[in-house]
């Protein structure tokens, strides 16, 4: 029986132990196959890339990432090297002696995995054939003007006929699972079960094909679950082939995984399946030596966004920048899906709560996804020049005011001040000035639109008249392009961005995990989120008060679309009327929670997913029945100095006296002790990742 005693104290502290079941690694090798392995898409690839550490942690060499080949990202991202095991130099000799190309080596990532690539260009040849034996195999048809799925169908062909050639050559041992990811990676498990070849099998969904088309089709999804014909739905779609490639390889798996309990509900209606196990997405979440660093790295990065803001309001600036806070949504553009429509709603409400409320503060609103553009916009590119502009002409003054003070004291004077600067001086500085005169208002899109007029974000910011007026509290900057560290308007990286904002808010409706609430988390950046992801759901579950500790969870389920508005614009005013010291306190909550979403903790479901296959490929591996099927989690408590009532703590969320305003950041706050608090106070373990069929 498998089982032995694994510790997790070594995370915080504040986690729970558990009894994982230990796998005999070394008599085994592992291969997770998805079209996201060194090929950015989407948000498989962050599963992918953040899980390799503890993954190759666990299984050593004994561990392989299986994608398609292509030659830039080879070339990028990748150390060729030769296969270590000759059973894998032998399967990948089989393939290239018939034409196929398959390449190896190290992804240069954290825990550096070994990849197997194949070119799935160069096999297409092979496609009508292919197709031929997926049809004999189990009656699924490809219409030749997908090629998406031709091209799924190569890459499943290729890796099915690799496991052929692999079990052929391991004979009993070493044992081999095989994961895969999504349907672009089902047709390898079809075709290997299809052709029984012995290996255990996992097959994870991150989404469902027709709720994702559903959803984005203004369907009330959550409410009909049970209700859609659902293979005359993929018809009209005109996905059924794809459904179908999806649809069987969860039924051809060993064990069946999804993401979250809210996709697994909708998983055993659109795919009908009930998941065995919930997989819920982690980070590789690093820890700073100094527990403050990443309050440090807050200021630094919101000082380069400030530098932004400066230049792409220049003529409008009279808005107080210390009391600006900074909002964005970012991702994938699926305007609905992903809240953006609900989001827009919400900051018109909230612009006209700042204004009759008289609030002196400013939200300047980044909506980061992108669209089709023709490069940046010239009033962008200006408002950054004049800033530059503007900065070159104070160095200029600095060094000649400091010069000329300086001789004068040398001669031991104190110099007239106002004479310091001479008329020409003053001319310069004046010129600099005029040039910040705008007849413009700032503008809402960084980027020349392709689809100007069409577009869904800059067609509701007409709608609720958001131009960035001088008199609205929340403005607007639209950057239909992701950032880059080398941007000539807003040079930061995602990671960079993210820091040093105040909120991120992503309102979806249709979000199987959603990583970029957990990313803002683990940089202690609060978010909103809703119940209708899988993300704000496992926070719900597992955080007593979520808002406490930053993580907003809209309701999008029980509520009508405009009570979810209401219930968004009350989280982001009332965020607005927190203090700099309740939002340093809110950061400090918030990333305490990153331990929550750290794969060392969430891997275990892998583990155990893995496990469970292998127990069910090939019986030698009995399960320990007292091993556990379910893994210990727990709740993070209420934090110490919040109250009992969720009232007090839903809007301003830590709760101090009134005595604190802005500049009291001295007040003595001691976050060691909060936490010790809370550490004490934890008292319900329960079930994690429990559900249909969970752990
Ligand atoms: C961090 C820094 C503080 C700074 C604050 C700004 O906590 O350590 O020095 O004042 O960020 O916070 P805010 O919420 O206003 O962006
Ligand atoms: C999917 O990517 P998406 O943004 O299309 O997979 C992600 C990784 O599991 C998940 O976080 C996301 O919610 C899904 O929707």
């Amino acid at each position: 029986p498998l089982a032995r005693s694994f510790s997790m104290t070594s995370l915080s502290g504040v986690l729970p132990q558990w009894d994982e079941e230990d796998l005999p690694v070394d008599d085994l090798l592992l291969f997770e196959v998805a079209w996201e392995v060194t090929n950015k898409v989407g948000g498989i690839y962050t599963v992918i890339q953040t899980k390799a550490k503890i993954t190759v942690d666990e299984w050593g060499e004994n561990y392989f990432l299986m994608g398609p080949y292509y030659e830039h990202n080879f070339q990028t991202q990748v150390e060729a090297c030769e296969a270590p095991l000759p059973a894998i130099r032998g399967a990948m000799d089989a393939l290239i002696s018939n034409g196929c190309q398959v390449f190896f080596g190290r992804w240069l990532i954290e825990g550096s995995p070994y990849v197997l690539l194949f070119d799935v260009g160069g096999a297409s040849g092979n496609l009508d054939r292919w197709k031929g034996d997926l049809w004999d195999s189990c009656n699924i048809g490809l219409p030749s003007h997908d090629h998406e799925a031709g091209d799924a169908l190569i890459l499943g062909s290729l890796v099915a006929w690799f496991f052929k050639e692999l079990t052929d050559r391991l004979g009993d041992a070493p044992n081999v699972i095989a994961h895969f990811h999504e349907w672009q990676a089902g047709a390898g498990l079809i075709l290997s079960r299809a052709r029984k070849i012995p290996m255990a099998t996992v097959f994870t969904t991150h989404a469902t094909l027709l709720g994702r088309y559903l959803c984005a089709g203004n369907v009330d999804f959550y409410n009909n679950l049970g209700k859609f014909d659902i293979d005359r739905e993929a018809g009209e779609r005109q996905i059924y082939h794809r459904y179908c490639l999806e649809r069987a390889a969860v039924h051809c798996a060993h064990v069946f995984t999804t993401v979250s309990q809210i996709t697994a509900v909708e998983a055993q209606h659109i795919l009908q399946r009930k998941p065995d196990v919930i997989t819920p997405n982690g980070l590789n979440v690093k820890k700073f030596s100094a527990m403050h660093e990443f309050q440090n790295m807050h200021c630094t990065s919101k000082d380069r966004i400030q530098e932004f803001v400066r230049g792409h309001f220049y003529g409008h600036l009279d808005f107080n920048l210390e009391k600006t806070l900074y909002f964005f949504i970012a991702g994938r553009y699926e305007f609905s899906n992903k809240g953006a429509d609900l989001f827009l709603e919400a900051l018109s409400r909230l612009n006209y709560l700042l204004k009759v409320h008289k609030e002196d503060v400013t939200v300047v609103v980044f909506f980061i996804m992108p669209a089709r553009t023709n490069n940046f916009n010239v009033e962008s590119l200006k408002g950054q020049a004049i800033r530059k502009q503007l900065w070159d002409t104070a160095q200029g003054m600095k060094e000649k005011f400091g010069k000329r003070l300086y001789e004068a004291l040398l001669k031991g004077e104190i110099p007239e001040m106002n004479n310091i600067l001479d008329r020409d001086d003053f001319s310069v500085m004046k010129r600099a000035i005029y040039a910040t005169q705008r007849h413009t208002l700032p503008p809402v899109t960084t980027h020349n639109m392709l689809d100007d007029a069409t577009d869904p974000i800059l067609a509701n910011v007409r709608r609720i008249g958001l131009f960035n007026g001088r008199s609205d509290r929340v403005k607007i900057v639209f950057h239909p392009e992701f950032l880059s560290s080398t941007s000539p308007l807003l040079p930061m990286d995602y990671e960079e961005f993210v820091r040093g904002c105040n909120l991120g808010v992503f309102p979806s409706y249709y979000e199987p995990w959603g990583y970029t609430p957990g990313e803002c988390t683990v940089m202690g950046i609060p978010s909103v989120t809703t119940n209708l992801s899988g993300f704000g759901c496992f926070m719900e579950e597992h955080v007593s008060d979520p808002a406490a500790y930053g993580i907003y969870v809209v309701d999008r389920r029980f509520r009508s679309a405009h009570e979810s508005c209401s219930q968004l614009t009350q989280f982001m005013f009332g965020f607005c009327q927190q203090s700099r010291r309740q939002r340093i306190i809110q950061r400090n909550r918030t990333e305490r929670l990153s331990d929550l979403l750290d794969w060392r903790f969430l891997g275990r479901f892998y583990v155990h997913a893995r496990l469970l296959a292998l127990s069910r490929a090939f019986p030698k591996y009995e399960m320990d029945p007292m091993a556990p099927p379910k893994a210990e989690g727990f709740r993070y408590p209420r934090p110490y100095s919040v109250p009992p009532s969720p009232s007090a703590s839903l809007h301003s969320t830590p709760h101090h006296s009134d005595a604190e305003d802005d500049d009291d950041e001295d007040e003595p706050y001691d976050e060691d002790e909060e936490v010790e608090r809370d550490r004490m106070n934890i008292k319900t373990p329960f079930v994690l990742g429990g559900g249909p069929g969970g752990p």
